[in-house]
C-alpha cells in the first residue's frame, strides 16, 4: 500500500521512466567500492594507483566524487546550493508540524510527532555536514537562509490548520520527499548520496505515520472526515509544485536540469518525479477514501499514467519570492531560534577549545 517505501539495500529499484535498465535505487556506492574492498584496498588507494581519474572520467564511469576530487567549481556551486537548500528545508519544514506538538490528540500521537520532526532537524545536520564537505561553513549557509540568499522549498510557506494537517504533510510532503529523493542517494557526489540514504529510511517512516494519522481520521466522524478532505484540498497542489518548475518552457531554459543531469546530481527530471508520485499516489487517495482536487485526473491507457492538471506556476514563483502565506512567519521564528540558541553554540564551542587545550597538554606530558 505505502508505494514509496524504502527499498532494502542491493534490492533492484523500479524502471527508469526513460526506459532505463533497472537500477538499485539506494546504492551509494558503486562497484568501485565492491572491486577495492575485494582487494583489501581503499577506493582511495586504487585511486591514487591509477593516477586519479579526472572529474570527467569519474562522471562518465558513474563513480562517485569526493570531497578530495578535483572538480569543476560550478559543479561544486550547484551542490551546495542544492544541498543546502535542502538541508534549509528540513530545519524549516520542522516549523509547520512543530506547531501541533502540544495539540496532538493523544500521548501516542504527540510521542511520534516528536521523534519526527527531531528527525527532521536530523537530517538537517547531516546535509550541513555533507555540504561543509565542498569547503563552506554551516554558519555561512545559515546565515544566508536568514537574509533570504538561500531558498528553502515552497511547501513550507503554508500553514497547518488542523490536526489533519499533519496527517497531509506525512502522506504528501513526505511522500514527494522520498519520491525526489531516493534517486539522490545515487548523486555523484559521495557525502551528499551517503546522507541520503539515512535520510530515506527515515522519511518512509514518517510517509506511513501521516497515511495513518489520515486513515484514522477518514474512519472516524463526518467532522473528522471533512476534516482529513480539507487538509489533502490543501496540501496536494503544493506538494505537487514541490519538485519544482516543469520540463519545459521558460523556466526550464533558466533551470538547472540538464546540467544536473549530465553530472549525476539528479538523476531524473522534475516532471518525471512529479509523475511517478501521482501515479504512486491517486490508488493511495482511493483506498483512503479521499478525493483529491482536480477534476482533470484521469487514468491515460494509452500512456500507463494518471493525467492531471494544470499547477498554478504564478502561485509558485510568488511563494518563492516570498509572498506565501507563511514566508515570514518562517524566517521570523528561525532567526528567533537562532538568536536564542547563542549561547548553546557558545558553549560547545569553549568546550571544544578546552578539550583541545587538554589533549594538547596531555600530548606533550
Ligand atoms: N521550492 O532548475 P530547478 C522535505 C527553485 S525536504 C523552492 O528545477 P534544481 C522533507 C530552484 O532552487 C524538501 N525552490 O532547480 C521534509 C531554482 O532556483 P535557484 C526539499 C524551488 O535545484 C518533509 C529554480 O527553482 N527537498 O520535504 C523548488 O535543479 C516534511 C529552478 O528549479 C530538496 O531540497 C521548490 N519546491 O531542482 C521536512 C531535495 N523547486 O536555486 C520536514 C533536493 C525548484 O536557481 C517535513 N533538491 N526551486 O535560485 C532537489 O532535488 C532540487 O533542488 C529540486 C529543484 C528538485 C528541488
Amino acid at each position: 500500500m505505502y508505494g514509496n517505501d524504502f527499498n532494502a539495500p542491493d534490492v533492484a529499484g523500479d524502471q527508469g521512466s526513460q526506459g532505463a535498465k533497472s537500477v538499485v535505487l539506494n546504492a551509494a556506492q558503486t562497484p568501485e567500492y565492491d572491486l577495492a574492498a575485494a582487494e583489501g584496498r581503499t577506493v582511495d588507494a586504487r585511486r591514487e594507483e591509477a593516477g586519479h581519474p579526472s572529474f570527467d572520467a569519474l562522471i562518465a564511469a558513474d563513480l562517485r566524487v569526493e570531497p578530495r576530487d578535483d572538480m569543476p567549481e560550478a559543479y561544486r556551486k550547484t551542490l551546495i546550493r542544492q544541498i543546502a537548500q535542502h538541508a534549509h528545508s528540513e530545519i524549516i519544514g520542522m516549523q509547520p508540524e512543530g506547531n501541533w506538538i502540544t495539540r496532538a490528540p493523544s500521548l501516542r500521537r504527540k510521542a511520534i510527532l516528536i521523534a519526527k520532526v527531531q528527525d527532521e532537524a536530523g537530517h538537517g545536520l547531516y546535509l550541513y555536514s555533507a555540504a561543509e564537505t565542498l569547503g563552506i561553513d554551516r554558519a555561512e549557509l545559515l546565515d544566508m537562509l536568514h537574509e533570504g540568499r538561500q531558498k528553502y522549498s515552497s511547501i513550507f510557506n503554508y500553514p497547518t490548520l488542523t490536526w489533519a494537517d499533519n496527517g497531509a504533510i506525512g502522506w504528501l510532503v513526505d511522500g514527494a520527499a522520498i519520491m525526489n529523493q531516493v534517486p539522490l542517494c545515487r548523486c555523484s557526489y559521495g557525502p551528499y548520496s551517503r546522507a541520503m540514504i539515512r535520510v530515506c529510511k527515515e522519511e518512509s517512516f514518517h510517509q506511513r505515520q501521516g497515511f495513518e494519522i489520515l486513515w484514522t481520521l477518514m474512519r472516524g466522524t463526518p467532522e473528522q472526515q471533512e476534516m482529513a478532505q480539507d487538509a489533502a484540498n490543501r496540501w496536494w497542489w503544493p506538494a505537487l509544485a514541490m519538485f519544482g518548475p516543469p520540463d519545459t518552457g521558460e523556466a526550464a531554459q533558466g533551470g538547472h536540469t540538464a546540467q544536473s543531469m549530465a553530472w549525476g546530481i539528479k538523476r531524473f527530471s522534475n516532471d518525471d518525479l512529479r509523475q511517478r508520485f501521482v501515479d504512486m499516489t491517486v490508488p493511495q487517495a482511493q483506498r483512503l477514501g479521499l478525493t483529491l482536487p482536480d477534476p482533470q485526473l484521469r487514468w491515460n491507457a494509452e500512456r500507463g499514467h494518471w493525467d492531471f492538471g494544470e499547477i498554478d506556476w504564478d502561485e509558485f514563483w510568488r511563494v518563492l519570492k516570498g509572498d506565501g502565506p507563511c514566508n515570514a512567519e518562517r524566517i521570523a521564528h528561525r532567526r528567533r531560534a537562532h538568536d536564542e540558541g547563542a549561547w548553546v553554540r557558545e558553549a560547545a564551542t569553549a568546550y571544544a577549545a578546552k578539550q583541545a587545550t587538554r589533549d594538547a597538554a596531555e600530548a606533550a606530558a
